[in-house]
């Protein structure tokens, strides 16, 4: 995977000498492509003219002396160091827990999405509908267990988010994974560093009376193959997590609106960028704000049209005009320590990894060790998480 990211790097880099026509093209192939490019700058004028769309040329060369001096993964690196960074934003899908064995929802074959035949629904996001859940929450229950963490240990990349706090380079992590895992917050992320766009499991709320429950809670019903029902009102008990039909939560809006304007490079790790409006925030971003993908494929690009008539939305990797955007494919580990190893943080982060795996899982064997022999620290530390 890394010798495609590799590959996905050279080609950025063949483009960027294109733009600048010092490639090997022949005078005919030279002229041709100029032509090609009037007609096609002309089409582009004529449609941004047409719908409204027109942006200010000027303003858009001189945003572009401003951002990456080459768009490649090194011209990312070149541009954090000499540009100081202090407001990365990271935005993460369940790419980035693959590597600790939770499954995305879209990957063909082994995403979640694939597996859910058993539960015979009418389509495979309905386990994930607010209206079907409150018909039938049987199978999102039944999912949810055997889903339910058991040892899982954050991955790289999730401490290669740690390492850009500790830094002092990270402005706020973005998660829209549904945060069973609550991986982030085991990998040392600050609370306050997180905003969990599509919530958590964290807490759990009755749909009826809205009284809250713990994890713990939530975690022992799930576990008894029971449908959670509130104790006060006996209304279902859902967790946290935003279901589709449902609204994100505030603090979603609110740090979007404060943190995106401040945005001084966005990294998209691990996301289909498929859902909304998690996936308009790359959007958000100052224009001239440099956006890196690392991802098994490429995500959230605009169709070639619309790059080509500078219109729409979206990441712009392929664009003669590309000053700001990077795809790096591969996986999203492989994908950070390059990163770090570039940054010169490369054996602080393997180092880090180590460490912090070893102590979770001395922790992990001391806590069942200790449930094996007094099974009523168990109970004990379950009521007091009520
Ligand atoms: P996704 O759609 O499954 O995409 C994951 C992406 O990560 C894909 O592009 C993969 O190729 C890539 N990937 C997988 N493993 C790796 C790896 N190790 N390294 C690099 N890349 C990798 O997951 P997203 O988080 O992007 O999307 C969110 C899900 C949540 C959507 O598919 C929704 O259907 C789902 N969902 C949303 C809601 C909601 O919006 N309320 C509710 C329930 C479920």
């Amino acid at each position: 995977m890394a010798s495609s990211g590799r590959d996905g790097d050279e080609s950025q880099k063949g483009e960027a000498e294109s733009c600048v026509g010092n490639g090997s093209s022949s005078k005919d192939g030279y002229q041709q492509s100029n032509e090609d490019e009037g007609a096609v700058e002309l089409i582009r004028r004529y449609f941004a003219e047409k719908l409204g769309f027109s942006e200010d040329k000027k303003e858009v060369f001189q945003e572009k002396v401003k951002a990456l001096t080459e768009a490649s993964v090194d011209g990312v690196i070149k541009y954090i160091q000499e540009r100081n960074c202090k407001n990365i934003i990271t935005m993460a899908g369940a790419g980035i827990s693959t590597a600790a064995g939770i499954p995305d929802f879209r990957s063909p074959g082994c995403g979640l999405y694939s597996n859910l035949q058993k539960y015979k629904l009418p389509d495979p996001q309905a386990i994930f509908e607010i209206g079907f859940f409150r018909q039938n929450p049987q199978p999102f229950f039944t999912l949810a267990k055997e889903l339910y963490p058991g040892s899982f240990k954050p991955t790289l990349c999730h401490y290669f988010i740690r390492l850009l706090n500790e830094k002092g380079l990270l402005l706020r992590h973005y998660t829209q994974k549904q945060n069973i895992d609550t991986l982030e917050r085991v990998a040392g992320l600050p609370a306050e560093k997180i905003v969990e766009a599509h919530g958590t499991f964290h807490t759990s709320h009755c749909l009826e009376c809205k009284h809250e429950y713990t994890v713990d809670w939530m975690k022992e019903r799930i576990f008894s193959d029971s449908v959670p029902t509130c104790e006060k009102c006996d209304g279902v008990v859902k967790p946290d997590i935003v279901f589709f039909g449902e609204d994100l939560p505030t603090r979603f809006f609110v740090c979007a609106e404060k943190d995106f304007p401040k945005c001084d490079l966005l990294i998209i790790l691990g996301s289909s960028l498929t859902v909304q409006p998690f996936a308009s925030l790359i959007d958000r971003v100052p224009k001239v704000c440099p956006r890196l993908l690392i991802n098994r494929e490429r995500a959230g690009h605009r169709d070639w049209v619309m790059a080509a008539l500078q219109m729409g939305r979206g990441l712009d990797f392929d664009s003669r005009d590309n000053f700001r955007d990077v795809a790096w494919l591969g996986s999203c580990d492989e994908g950070c320590q390059m990163l770090a190893d570039k940054l010169g943080w490369g054996d602080e982060l393997r180092k880090l990894v180590v460490d912090e795996h070893v102590r979770i899982s001395k922790q992990q064997n001391e806590t069942s060790k200790r449930q094996t022999e007094y099974p009523s620290e168990k109970k004990r530390a379950e009521s007091e998480h009520q």
